[in-house]
């Protein structure tokens, strides 16, 4: 008797059910009691169909995932498919909620299926780093057609359930009561003399796809899919569908799908998975805490970031009340939300009357006492530690009790803001990353007196609004900026040298991150970065290392702001957004570096990647040190939503661990000695140096 799968035999149909909680994942107790309950049938003669269908909230969500990158156990999946292709019972599948990867490839092993209206369909895997391993890259295209199976293979997008039906994923749709309408559309086959059919047998004719099909489909996707491994076996695995019978593509799958477990991309993008998921827990909350509704939200400041926070609220049906210091302001703002609102009516995503819908959730107003209802007030004004204090303590005057009060500053000390107000206990960081409305990253930055229920409040409103929440402490630039200082610290510091700019921004871009540290300057803004540099000498909280800044600061005495001005560290002729290398600029670095007295020499991109990410994972051990981030996989979630880390090298902390933090460890001892550590930049942090001596890693997976 299986824990997990049981078998109830109605007249002539049996309805087999998985009940494997929470997202009936095929784990080795599922294999197994499919596989029972299937075999189990055999003998039974008055049984002429069986029901697949599971319990709780969907249908099979894949294989378990957890069982990857170890000895998978029991029986395979491959082999829990065959007994149901086998088998001499005619099988329907019955599915709600989301068939995903395995579950969707259990699904086409079965000889019809029957979802729910709302339930949706897809193949995930390339998220993961894997292909459809268990039929999947040969059974979708014989059953939808080759290119629609390839783009939802190489998306992973979701397909709902009745478009599935249109496409010929799905035989039937039901309204309700999905298990009866199974049993019945059984009935319904075997009284028509159905016969038992399998996608497996269809034949795809190799004349019905274009000539240089996959090549072009190839030149589509490098960009999106540079450094990425699955993509291009998922299309190898596509053609072998094409070109071979059935059973000799599924084995070309079965050995491209070990290629990619064992790789060390996907490795990344399964520990991303299960970060993103970890990051929700936070241990010293209580389960049970109850929430605080949130129907109404106010943003402090419709400036740059105030517009991209509040589309998030608007874009939910929350109404938003939009504050600045005058109507023009205000109406400035709303511009910038309406333009980005209407990009979505170009692409097809939404409809005039729903852009105005949207827009008409916004309350402007100048008036704080207008904030009375407010049930979250998120402040977005000037990084001013002043003003930010005198906006926390008017909103303590006019907000109700229980109001979430939150700042997005990047930089203060948000124990400082929070007192403020006479309520400490429900004040927080929501920090959103640029563009607030696209970027997934939420770094929410919990205070010494932030309340358990405001805390989990925001955290579960972050799901809500499509962010991932990443709880911090409160320090100088949170988890995220505080380990990007020590990044361009050290891009500037190769700069002065040796290297060029675009010589590291190449190094960067190769290792996989969007783009390198001079360009994402360019891009910010290079008087942004001086201005919060020289607020931090002025605060003495920087050493006092004269080749910080020096190059930055010439930049923006030169009149090169960036792109915005189209000239930073690069030349942006005729509004280019890619820039140019300057000689102008080689010449001023060489001059300063001249200046300065420091030695010129040949730098390597090995060098360069090990000098720009290094001193990130060693500030990042500091941060756990510190207990700023719960946890290691934390940091690596801030990296990979808020600054673009590529997933497939799992985050920086999973990086070191990828590299071997004691290999890590001994490079910062090494660049110790040679770089000299007269501002203490390469000590390494207690929590690294005791890794590396116990041989340790920063993620036990
Ligand atoms: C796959 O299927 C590979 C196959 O093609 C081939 C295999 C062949 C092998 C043969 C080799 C020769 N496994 O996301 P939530 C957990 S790859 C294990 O918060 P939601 C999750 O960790 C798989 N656990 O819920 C969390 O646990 P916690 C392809 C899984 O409602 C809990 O469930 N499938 C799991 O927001 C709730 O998850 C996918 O990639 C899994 N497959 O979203 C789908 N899936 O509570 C991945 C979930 O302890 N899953 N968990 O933190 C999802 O996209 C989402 O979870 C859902 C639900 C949309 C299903
Ligand atoms: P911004 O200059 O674009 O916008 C600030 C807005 O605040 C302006 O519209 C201004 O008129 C308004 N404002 C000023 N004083 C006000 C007052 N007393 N009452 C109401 N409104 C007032 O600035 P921004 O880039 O949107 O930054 C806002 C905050 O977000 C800062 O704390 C910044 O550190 C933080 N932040 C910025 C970024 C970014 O990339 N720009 C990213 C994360 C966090």
């Amino acid at each position: 008797m299986s824990s997990v799968v049981s078998t109830d035999i109605r007249g002539d149909v049996a309805v087999v059910t998985i009940d494997s909680p929470p997202v009936n994942a095929i784990s080795k107790a599922v294999r197994e009691g499919v596989i029972d309950a299937f075999e189990g049938l055999e003998g039974q003669d008055g049984v002429r169909a069986a029901v697949l269908c599971c319990a709780g909230r969907t249908f099979i969500a894949g294989a378990d995932i957890s069982e990857f990158g170890k000895e998978i156990p029991g029986p395979t999946l491959h082999e829990m498919l065959e007994t149901i292709e086998r088998s001499s019972k005619l099988s329907v599948a019955a599915i709600h909620g989301t068939a995903l990867g395995g579950g969707l490839e259990t699904a086409m092993a079965c000889n019809y299926r029957i979802a729910l209206d709302s339930a949706r369909v897809g193949l995930p895997e390339v998220h993961l780093g894997l292909l459809p391993g268990a039929g999947g890259t040969q059974l979708l295209p014989r059953l939808v057609g080759v290119a629609p199976a390839l783009e939802a293979m190489l998306s992973g997008k979701m397909i709902t359930a009745p478009k599935a039906a249109e496409m010929g994923a799905i035989d039937k749709i039901a309204q309700d009561n999905l298990v009866d309408a199974a049993v019945a559309f059984a009935e319904e086959l075997l009284a028509s003399g159905a016969e038992q059919k399998y996608a497996g047998d269809i034949v795809i004719d190799p004349a019905s796809v274009p000539e240089g099909y996959f090549d072009q489909v190839r030149a589509s996707i490098a960009r999106k899919s540079r450094g990425y491994f699955a993509p291009e076996q998922i299309i190898k695995c596509v053609e072998a569908a094409v070109n071979l019978p059935y059973r000799e593509g599924r084995d070309f799958e079965r050995d491209r799908f070990m290629e990619c477990i064992n790789s060390p991309e996907s490795a990344g993008q399964r520990h991303i998975f299960f970060a993103e998921r970890a990051a929700s827990k936070i241990p010293d909350l209580p389960k049970d805490v109850a929430l605080r509704d949130i129907k109404k939200v106010a943003v402090i400041g419709s400036g740059t970031m105030g517009g991209g926070i509040a589309m998030n609220f608007a874009s939910k049906g929350i109404p938003v009340y939009m504050v600045d210091v005058d109507e023009a302001a205000i109406e400035r703002g709303l511009g910038v939300v309406r333009a980005n609102y209407a990009r979505g009516i170009k692409k097809g995503r939404i409809t005039e009357e729903q852009l105005e819908q949207l827009m008409g959730l916004f309350t402007p107003t100048t008036d704080y006492a207008a904030l009375a209802d407010a049930d979250l007030v998120i402040e977005a004004v000037f990084e001013n530690m002043a003003l930010k204090k005198e906006i926390f303590s008017r909103l303590d005057a006019v907000c109700k009790p229980g109001a979430i009060l939150a700042t997005n500053t990047s930089t203060l000390d948000v124990d400082e803001i929070a007192e403020a107000t006479s309520r400490p206990e429900d004040v927080l960081g929501m920090h959103f990353f640029s563009p607030a409305n696209i970027m997934k990253l939420l770094e929410i930055v919990r205070a010494k007196k932030t309340a358990p229920d405001a805390l989990a409040t925001v955290m579960k409103l972050s799901k809500m609004i499509g962010k991932v929440g990443v709880v911090s402490g409160v320090c100088y630039g949170f988890i995220g900026n505080r380990m990007l200082e020590g990044y361009r610290r050290e891009a500037t510091l190769m700069l002065l040298e040796g290297a060029r700019v675009e010589q590291i921004d190449k190094a960067m871009y190769d290792f996989g991150m969007p783009m390198g540290p001079f360009a994402m300057a360019d891009l910010a803004g290079v008087d942004v970065g001086v201005k919060i540099r020289k607020e931090r000498e002025l605060a003495g909280t920087l050493p006092n290392d004269p080749r910080q800044g020096v190059i930055s600061e010439r930049i923006v005495e030169m009149g090169r702001l960036g792109q915005k001005s189209g000239a930073g560290y690069y030349l942006y002729e005729d509004g280019a957004r890619v820039g140019t290398p300057d000689p102008a600029i080689e010449a001023m670095v060489r001059e300063e570096a001249a200046r300065l007295g420091i030695e010129q020499r040949t730098i390597d991109a090995d060098e360069i990647v090990s000098r720009c990410l290094y001193p990130m994972i060693n500030i990042g051990a500091q941060i756990l040190d510190e207990g700023i981030a719960i946890r290691a996989s934390d940091i690596d979630v801030v990296w990979v939503y808020g600054y673009g880390f590529p997933p497939y090298r799992g985050g920086p902390m999973k990086y070191a661990d990828m590299v071997g933090v004691k290999a890590v460890y001994d490079q910062i001892c090494q660049y110790r000695e040679s770089l000299g550590n007269e501002f203490g930049y390469w000590d390494p942090a207690p929590y690294l140096e005791n890794l590396a001596e116990s041989g340790g890693s920063f993620n036990d997976e």
